[in-house]
C-alpha cells in the first residue's frame, strides 16, 4: 500500500519552512487546493509555529487562522486535517469537518484535546514531543533514543486509549526536530521499524528539515537553504514508502508523489 501523503499548510509568519507565504487565508486556500492537485490525499493546516524557539499564538490568534482556511477546503471537497496542540482548535475543525487531528504534542500540551477526539470518533496522530518550542532543544538528551521514544510514545498511548480513543485510530510519530538533534533524527529514521512494534501506523514529518540542511552543508559549514533541501526530502519519501510507514507529511506534493508513483509501479 501506497502511503497517504499530507501536504502541509502552515498559515502562519513565522513557520520554519514557509512562514508567511500562507499568512492570509486567501493564499493558505490556493495552496492547499493546489497541494490536493498535486496528489495530497491530505491537507494539514497548522496555525501555530513549532519552530524551534517560536512564541505561541494566543488560542483566538489561532482560531482565525485556521477556521477559515478549513471551512473553505472542506467545502471544496478536501481532506483536511488540522496540526494543533489546543483542545479548542481541534473541537472547533472537527465541526467545520476537518478529519484528523494532528497534534505534535500527543496530547501532552493540552489534555483535554483527547477527550475532543474521543468524543468524535476522530483519528488522531500523536507525535512524540517533550516541550513548547521554547525549551524544547534544552531537552534533547536521551540514553537510547528509538527505545526512550518508544517508550514515551506508548505512554501517550495509554493516555488516549484511557480518554475513550479507539486504538484503531490512532498514528504514531517520531516527532523529527521536536526535542532532537540531527543524529537523533537519523538514529530514529534507522530505528522506525522498532517504533512500529508498537504495533500502530506511523507517520514521518522530515520535509525541509534542518538535520536535511546540515547533512547538505556547504564546505563552510553553512546549512543548505530550506527551499534547496527538496532532492533530500524526496530521497527520504522514497525510502520511507518502501518501509511501509502509514504517512508521509511534506510541503512539497508535487515531487513526493512522483516518488509514490516510481514506489507502488515498481511493486505491482
Ligand atoms: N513537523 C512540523 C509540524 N507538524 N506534525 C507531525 N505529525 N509531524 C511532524 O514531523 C511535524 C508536524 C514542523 O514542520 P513545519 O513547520 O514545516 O510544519
Amino acid at each position: 500500500m501506497n502511503p497517504v501523503l499530507m501536504g502541509v499548510v502552515n498559515v502562519t509568519p513565522d513557520s520554519f519552512s514557509d512562514g508567511g507565504r500562507f499568512a492570509a487565508a486567501d493564499a493558505a486556500i490556493a495552496q492547499g487546493l493546489l497541494l490536493r492537485e498535486q496528489g495530497a490525499d491530505l491537507v494539514d493546516v497548522g496555525g501555530e509555529s513549532t519552530r524551534p524557539g517560536a512564541t505561541r499564538p494566543l488560542l483566538a490568534e489561532e482560531l482565525s487562522r485556521v477556521i477559515p482556511v478549513i471551512d473553505a477546503l472542506v467545502a471544496a471537497g478536501v481532506r483536511v486535517s488540522v496540526d494543533t496542540m489546543r483542545h479548542e482548535v481541534a473541537a472547533a475543525a472537527l465541526a467545520s469537518g476537518a478529519s484528523l487531528i494532528n497534534d505534535v504534542s500527543g496530547g501532552l500540551a493540552d489534555p483535554d484535546i483527547l477527550k475532543v477526539v474521543a468524543d468524535h470518533e476522530a483519528p488522531f496522530v500523536a507525535m512524540h514531543w517533550r516541550a513548547h518550542s521554547k525549551t524544547m532543544q534544552d531537552r534533547a538528551d536521551y540514553t537510547d533514543v528509538v527505545a526512550d521514544v518508544r517508550r514515551e510514545l506508548s505512554e501517550r498511548v495509554e493516555a488516549c486509549l484511557a480518554a475513550g480513543i479507539a486504538a484503531e485510530r490512532l498514528i504514531l510519530d517520531p516527532g523529527l526536530g521536536f526535542a532532537k538533534t540531527a543524529e537523533h533524527n537519523w538514529e530514529l529514521l534507522r530505528g522506525l521499524d522498532e517504533l512500529g512494534q508498537l504495533g500502530f501506523p506511523l507517520l514521518v514529518g522530515a520535509s525541509r528539515k534542518s538535520f536535511l540542511g546540515s547533512l547538505l552543508a556547504a564546505p563552510d559549514g553553512t546549512p543548505r537553504p530550506i527551499d534547496d533541501r527538496e532532492a533530500a526530502t524526496v530521497a527520504l519519501t522514497t525510502i520511507l514508502a518502501q518501509r511501509d510507514v502509514w504517512g508521509i507529511r511534506v510541503h512539497d506534493v508535487r515531487a513526493s508523489r512522483d516518488a509514490l508513483r516510481v514506489v507502488g509501479r515498481l511493486r505491482h
